[in-house]
């Protein structure tokens, strides 16, 4: 087909098509679904109120020392919204029970991957009305935070099973939480042996390679692969450390600005999540994770209305045949 290149000859104003794109998703605002997840008391609840600088969730920490520690009992969500000058993020973080309360820990993420594939259930059931909404409100799990004890130990079973299952069917970023418990050296250390682990196990960890990359995205990509898993810490309270309040831990031996990333990698996992790749960990659930999801359930569908429909068919056929034969 042969393309004509016309220009208006007055200003027409299609130009503005980006503005208004920019415009309804700027009114719309973004959602971000976090889900946190890993052994009881490694901080979970913590790190949320860390990343996101504002008190989400209550995390267990005791009010005093008297208290015993509070647990998170059950999945439970909490919704935020944060501005920052015109764009609107709307977090939703999904906080759950650390494993490891149970007596059998056998299958504990189970509660877990039922959450996710639900909400893509969800999704999916909406997206097949008839009259579907033009906006579905989006409760798919964008990223699910993997906590690692900082025991400088291969993975356990539960981490090695509950990697495996959740990375099948959502965007895992593994971090090694309380890493100030840890040296630089054990911290190095113990990275390097969690990467061969994940390689050994062949756990499919984000972000992922893909052909559509630019070469930047690909060597961006690359060096947040070396960070993986980020070596955290968590704190909900602000301290003073040189005239400057800043969010931190303050110890008999110290105080740790969580900020610094000479001190641990929070800063790199909030970039991470909020600045390069918050667009395309929504992307990927959408059209990776989602996509395997909605298309396994379109097969099963369709091929349930086959058996129906054949045994619909075998059914007439005998019932005639039987007419025939009494004929
Ligand atoms: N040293 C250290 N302590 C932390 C860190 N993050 C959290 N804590 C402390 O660890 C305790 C448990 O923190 P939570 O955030 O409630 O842990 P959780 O993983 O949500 O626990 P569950 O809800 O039981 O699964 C609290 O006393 C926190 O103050 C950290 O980075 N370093
Ligand atoms: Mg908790």
């Amino acid at each position: 087909m042969d393309e004509k290149v016309t220009q208006p000859q007055k200003y027409v104003g299609f130009d503005t098509i980006t503005t208004q794109i920019e415009n309804r998703l700027l009114k719309r605002g973004f959602s971000l679904n976090v889900m946190v997840v890993g052994r009881s008391g490694l901080g979970k609840s913590t790190l949320i109120n860390t990343l996101f600088s504002s008190k989400l969730v209550d995390s267990s920490g005791r009010r005093r020392a008297d208290l015993p520690v509070e647990k998170t009992t059950e999945i439970k969500v909490s919704s935020h919204v944060l501005t920052e000058n015109n764009v609107r993020l709307n977090i939703n973080v999904i906080d759950t029970p650390g494993f490891g309360d149970q007596i059998n820990n056998d299958k504990c993420w189970e509660p877990l991957v039922k959450y996710i594939k639900e909400q893509y259930s969800q999704y999916l059931r909406k997206e097949l009305t008839a009259e579907r909404e033009r906006y579905i409100p989006d409760t798919r799990v964008h990223c699910v935070l993997y906590f690692l004890a900082p025991n400088g130990q291969p993975l356990s079973q539960t981490d090695v099973q509950a990697l495996r299952k959740l990375s099948e069917i959502a965007n895992v970023i593994p971090v090694i939480a309380k890493s100030d418990s840890l040296t630089l050296e054990e911290r190095s250390e113990y990275k390097k042996l969690l990467q061969n682990e994940f390689i050994r196990h062949n756990f499919n960890i984000y972000p992922y390679d893909s052909d559509d990359l630019y070469d930047d995205e690909r060597q961006l990509n690359e060096d947040i692969k070396s960070l993986i898993p980020f070596a955290v810490v968590g704190s909900d309270k602000e301290i003073v450390i040189n005239g400057e309040m800043v969010r931190g831990r303050k110890t008999r031996w110290g105080a740790i600005n969580v900020e610094d990333v000479s001190q641990c990698e929070f800063v790199f996992l909030r970039d991470f999540l909020t600045r390069t790749h918050l667009q395309d960990l929504i992307e990927t659930t959408s059209m990776v994770h989602y996509e395997g999801f909605r298309s396994k359930q379109l097969i099963a569908l369709k091929e349930n209305a086959g058996n129906r429909q054949s045994t619909a068919e075998m059914r007439s056929q005998q019932s005639s045949e039987s007419i025939y034969q009494r004929a």
